[in-house]
């Protein structure tokens, strides 16, 4: 196994300073998770943002350094203003809206393009200078997109790899960014460009085809005497650390006070991070929509919401917070009673094992984006259910709804549709609710996040590498 080489705008750890000194702490999220065992067994480095870490002292950033060095990570120190510029600005404000269909999201003045490039020019100078020959390069998401070209003009033989965690929207949509053409270059300096579905590597295709000219793209292009191969690579979920979970005394206890609570109830859950593209609010217009139309409903629902703070200096999520306040007040001013309230809503983090009970003990799994690259948390719902129950609701538009085609699928802009497809959930014959369940489950344990490592990696170490350069006579 070759060298790898990690690259993300975020280390898989968060820096902990109290007043026993600083730590770093390994991130539990699903990237961190899966490509842990690839990073230690190649003796690999992870290159990225450890966070902020401006009010360390000297010698706790000393610390930090040294803790880094101890897990392979090597950091790239963000500045105050290059936070707000490449990470808030472009990438968040600019780049993020647009693969989520969201034009009117995205600022009218293209203000931060300048620092966006500089600082994936910074990345492509540190990882080029831990650069090994035979070292494999993979690069990760939205925030990095020129790097893999940055790379390739310093490293003409290196073997690069560039995942895209985000939708990659219809060419129509790309084509109104202004720096369209760079951002396609700057991938095209992989040798593999992985998306999570197919229908994102055609919208890619399309772009390749309607910008740079190309005829007609498959799954590999021709760039400069080299050839690029794209290829539709959906991401896992680590589901035997889920079923384990679930499995544990202290967890099913708290399955159980959940169950109690709810007795004579149904729970609904919905996880997500409060993120505008996650579609919260028409989530609760839904379930506003079947209390409505239903009275029988009134008082038997239960529905547990739980939003993750998220990018909280962005002026767009903060307004999205207020909406989903606002909404939340109104339902349960409508269908509440002195007893009890339809929606329960906990604008928080929660630990694995707080999530697994809530996944494990849920009756009906709300998940509703308006646009969502893959989607992780509908694939932790079905691998906390190994009691082969409960019923998921899927977005069609997250990525996710290509594999688990026995969720009930719903179009989360149509409120009264949603609120038919809760309401099929709810009616669920217990026979129907276990035959999807349990297909649901081989999905997501047969193409679980070590597959989707593999097979990413496999592709790319079959990738021909340029052709050696001939020095001129
Ligand atoms: P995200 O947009 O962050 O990821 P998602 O794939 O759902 O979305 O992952 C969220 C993760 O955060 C899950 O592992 C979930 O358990 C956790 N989480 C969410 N809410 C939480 C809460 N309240 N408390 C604790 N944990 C919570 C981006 C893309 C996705 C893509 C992933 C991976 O937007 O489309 O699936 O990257 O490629």
């Amino acid at each position: 196994m070759s060298r790898l080489l990690l690259v993300s705008n975020r280390l898989p750890v968060t820096v902990k300073a109290d007043k026993d000194g600083v730590s770093v702490v390994r991130s539990a999220g699903g990237l961190a998770t899966g490509l842990r065992g690839p990073h230690e067994r190649s003796g690999g480095l992870w290159i990225g943002w450890p966070g902020d870490v401006s009010r360390l002292t000297q010698a706790q950033r000393a610390s930090v350094e040294e803790q880094l060095s101890q897990q392979r990570c090597v950091p790239l120190y963000l500045s105050a203003s290059e936070v707000s510029r490449f990470y808030e600005g472009y990438s968040n404000q600019v780049l993020w809206p647009l693969c989520h269909y969201l034009l009117e999201r995205v600022p009218r003045q293209d203000r931060d393009w300048d620092v966006y490039r500089k600082v994936n020019e910074r990345f492509a100078e540190l990882v080029a200078s831990h650069y090994q020959p035979g070292d494999t390069i993979w690069v990760h998401d939205y925030q990095l997109m020129l790097v893999p070209a940055m790379l390739r003009a310093r490293l003409p033989q290196a073997r690069i790899g560039f995942f895209h965690h985000i939708p990659f929207p219809s060419s129509e949509i790309f084509r109104t960014l202004p720096h369209r053409l760079d951002l396609v270059r700057g991938l095209l300096g992989a040798d593999l460009i992985g998306f999570h579905t197919l229908s994102y590597v055609r919208h890619f295709a399309s772009t390749l085809m309607q910008l740079c000219g190309i005829e007609k793209v498959g799954d590999r292009v021709e760039q400069d005497g080299r050839e690029v191969r794209l290829g539709a690579f959906p991401m896992g979920i680590d589901a035997q650390a889920f079923e384990n979970l679930v499995r544990e005394p202290s967890v099913l206890e708290e399955v159980r006070v959940h169950r109690e609570k709810s007795a004579g109830q149904r729970l609904l859950l919905g996880v997500d991070r409060l993120d505008y593209t996650k579609g919260i609010p028409r989530r609760l217009l839904a379930v506003q929509r079947l209390l409505e139309r239903e009275p029988a409903w009134r008082g038997k629902l239960r529905f547990v919401q739980v939003a993750v703070p998220s990018r909280t200096t962005v002026a767009d999520y903060a307004t999205y917070r207020e909406r989903v306040d606002e909404l939340v007040g109104r339902i349960n001013s409508l269908y509440g009673s002195v007893h009890n309230v339809p929606i329960h809503y906990l604008y928080r983090s929660l630990n694995e094992k707080q999530l697994s009970a809530l996944y494990r003990a849920a009756d009906v799994m709300f998940v509703t984006p308006i646009r969502d690259g893959m989607n992780l948390v509908a694939k932790e719902f079905c691998a906390a259910r190994p009691d082969e129950d409960g019923v998921l609701v899927l977005s069609e538009f997250a990525g996710a709804a290509d594999e688990l085609g026995d969720a009930v699928m719903v179009n989360p802009y149509d409120v009264e549709g949603m609120a038919d497809g809760l309401e099929a959930a709810l009616e669920m014959s217990e026979e129907e609710r276990r035959t999807r369940m349990r297909s649901l489950r081989t999905r997501v344990k047969d193409y679980d996040v070590h597959w989707w490592v593999r097979s990413f990696l496999d592709t790319l170490q079959s990738t021909p590498t340029a052709p050696p350069r001939v020095a001129p006579q």
